[in-house]
């Protein structure tokens, strides 16, 4: 395959490059794409230098796969570009999400709505991907009536900046500010910028997406994200009511039997998910199950994955996966 990863010098970018190597991901040219700015500056892959090319110069190369993580407008601008071109774009953007004639795809739930007419598919946003996979096998199982998720988001889901911003404080020098107030010892309830609803983007993206990958608007969700001061990795507690009544030996067995997920829940051993534990991990890690005890039928859970790797570069790399594997490019 021939592979184009726009956004190869940022931070998901860089992380898709790792995913792609760790994986063995069927790669036989690979095109370094980023902005002016960077081209020709030469990225390791497996072992060898590559340079940096522009997109116009990537397009014209036609690779049969672009995986994009350079900012919704440069999705927004090119990837059409890239699809003319015969390229499936697959695009960890918010560009593309909500369009009704594009795929928002968790390969564990929905990768087989794909096909060969999809040429741009859209990665979700990577709080909803770790709920909606940690909940996938109890909706099939309870069906998900709401769900209320509060989420704890690390420093890199912002990007560079805030990473260096986090660090400044920590070492005690000025620098630039990524966030309206410092974040380390604090808790911002603020991800990504305010609605008119008066929620943030990033609230929407957690209450609207999960609709859309199960293929179902049955099910509500309401959601209160917070940037605290971790480097990586976000948490999310999550209060959900189903229809039918389980029993936590159940959902254990369940959540243990998701693909991708893994069962990290024993008090007894204080054995909870945390972002250290989950940092460079693929899967998705759930604990702390218990019964709300103030409402039929629902449940809490804490869910914690990498938002770089299954929230960003892994997710978007299962679908090329998927892709390659199926014949569908
Ligand atoms: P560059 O490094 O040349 O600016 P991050 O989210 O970590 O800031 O990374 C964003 C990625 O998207 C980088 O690789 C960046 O390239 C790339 N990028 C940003 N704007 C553009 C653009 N207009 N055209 C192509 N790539 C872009
Ligand atoms: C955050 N979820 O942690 C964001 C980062 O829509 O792809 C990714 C933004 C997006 O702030």
């Amino acid at each position: 395959m021939k592979v184009a990863v726009v956004g190869a010098t940022g931070m998901v970018g860089e992380v898709m490059l790792k995913v792609l190597e760790e994986r063995n991901f069927p790669v036989t040219e690979l095109l370094l794409v980023a902005s002016e700015r960077s081209v020709g500056k030469k990225i390791a892959f497996k072992g060898e230098e590559l340079t940096v090319i522009g997109l116009a110069d990537a397009v014209a190369a036609k690779p049969q796969i672009a995986i994009f993580s350079a900012g919704g407008d440069t999705s927004l601008e090119w990837a059409p570009k890239f699809a003319e071109a015969g390229t499936t774009v697959v695009d960890n953007s918010s560009a593309w999400r909500m369009d009704p004639s594009k795929k928002l795809i968790v390969p564990e739930i929905n990768a087989d709505e794909l096909t060969k007419d999809d040429k741009i598919i859209a990665n979700p946003n990577c709080s909803t991907i770790q709920m909606v996979l940690a909940l996938s096998k109890l909706h099939e199982a309870y069906k998900m009536k709401r769900i209320v998720v509060s989420t704890y988001q690390s420093v890199s889901g912002t990007g560079v900046k805030a990473v260096q911003q986090l660090e400044n404080e920590i070492a005690g020098v000025e620098g630039e500010m990524a966030y309206p107030y410092p974040i380390g010892r604090n808790a911002l309830p603020h991800c990504d910028v305010f609605m008119e609803n008066g929620y943030t983007k990033e609230e929407m993206k957690l209450a609207k997406e999960p609709q859309k990958i199960f293929s179902d608007s049955s099910f509500a969700v309401t959601a209160t994200a917070v940037r605290i001061p971790t480097a990586g990795g976000h948490s999310e507690s999550v209060n959900v009511q189903f229809e039918n009544n389980f029993t936590l030996a159940e959902v254990r067995q369940l959540i243990t039997e998701t693909p991708g997920v893994v069962l990290q829940d024993n008090t007894a051993t204080n054995t909870y998910p945390m972002p250290i534990l989950a940092h460079d991990k693929d899967e998705v890690f759930v604990g702390r199950l218990r019964r709300d005890e103030s409402q039929p039928n629902t449940l809490n859970m804490w869910i914690v994955a990498d938002n770089l790797r299954k929230g960003a570069a892994t997710n978007t790399i299962q679908i090329a996966e998927y892709l390659v594997e199926n014949n569908l490019v």
